[in-house]
């Protein structure tokens, strides 16, 4: 099930000649400079907010000799391509979902399956902690170095056909997913039609009725202007897949011990910096979306979870994947018991 990255050498040249000279300082040794970075979403998104301000800790406490220039709104290509750049040494530093590493790395899977988590907090705690650490460690072998991980809050269902209510109202809506066969299989156990694409291309395809929805948060329903298009957001909330910011191997091996540290101590506290502004994101996309007259329902998410939970067992198969999902349900329960009034 699991793919080595497979960007052929025509697809990367195809991909514009900033890639042609961004390759080439892969070759270099170096120890200091402007990094570069790619992320999907535009400027003012808290990911690239979060990776800028990254940027300016390692600028402050570097004298300047470090800092790190964003590429945003999918400039630098879609994420699989970005992925496999990075992974070359092409570009250094790369945010991107753990929906397009599902397939390239296992253990992406367990924190990108159906109602794993049961809240925000929950996500947060578990990738916080030990088990974080171990999916971020698992990164290298891939040559990519994880850093840490972004909130993605829940994902949830939109169209521009009918509210969704049950899983029986997705039959037959062709509904775009990200690249990874784990959303494939997802969103077609709920018995609609997934299609995968790249996310720069999903409001053009809304627009011109090649599909008719798609699934993702707030802010990206809102930034990548999804909503004026797709007038029906359901709740389904049946993804946290979080987003995770990587280092190429190539670029990291380059650096001295000390600057490595510099690196992830930065990333780290690049953490709560994005999550304030998050919260507030998520706050004002609900608010804009809503007053722009989109249809926005509940849904009971229990059929959602139990026609989509075939997909575990389908995708859980090495038993590290399978430890890691597990600690994450039991992480949960203790927490849903913690919060219970005796
Ligand atoms: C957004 C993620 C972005 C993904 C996008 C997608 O922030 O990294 O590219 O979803 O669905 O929530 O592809």
């Amino acid at each position: 099930m699991t793919q080595r990255f497979s960007l052929s050498r025509r697809r990367l040249i195809a991909g514009g000649t900033a890639f042609a000279g961004l390759a080439l300082t892969g070759c270099q040794p170096r120890l200091s400079g402007l990094f570069t970075g790619a992320d999907t979403h535009p400027g003012d998104y808290p990911t690239v907010q979060a990776v800028e301000y990254m940027g300016r800790l390692l600028g402050e406490r570097t004298g300047g000799r470090l800092g790190i220039k964003v590429f945003a709104g999918s400039q630098l290509g879609n994420e699989r391509d970005t992925l496999e750049i990075t992974s070359f040494g092409g570009i250094d530093f790369n945010r991107v979902n753990l929906a397009p590493l599902n397939s390239v790395e296992p253990m992406t899977i367990p924190p990108s399956l159906p109602f794993i988590f049961r809240s925000v907090a929950h996500m947060r705690r578990a990738l916080d902690g030990d088990i974080g650490d171990e999916i971020l460690a698992a990164m290298e072998k891939q040559g990519l170095i994880g850093l840490c991980f972004y909130d993605s809050g829940a994902r949830s269902v939109y169209n521009t056909r009918r509210a969704i209510f049950t899983p029986d109202d997705m039959r037959g809506l062709k509904l775009r997913v990200p690249s990874s066969d784990l959303y494939l299989a997802m969103v077609n156990a709920l018995g609609a039609n997934a299609v995968p694409m790249p996310f720069d291309e999903v409001y053009q395809s809304l627009a011109q009725g090649v599909i008719d929805g798609a699934e993702n948060n707030w802010p990206s329903f809102e930034s990548a202007r999804h909503y004026e298009v797709a007038r029906y957001m359901s709740l389904t909330q049946h993804l946290f897949t979080p987003e995770i910011l990587l280092m190429s191997k190539i670029s990291w091996d380059k650096l001295s011990a000390e600057d490595q540290q510099l690196v992830r101590q930065a990333a780290r506290e690049s953490v709560p910096f994005m999550r304030d502004l998050w919260d507030a994101r998520v706050e004002s996309s609900r608010a804009n979306i809503v007053a722009s007259g989109v249809e926005v329902n509940d849904v009971d998410t229990a059929p959602f979870a139990q026609q989509m939970r075939p997909v575990w067992d389908q995708f859980l198969v090495t038993p590290q994947q399978q430890d890691i999902a597990s600690r994450i349900v039991a992480l949960g329960e203790q927490m849903a018991k913690q919060e219970k009034p005796s």
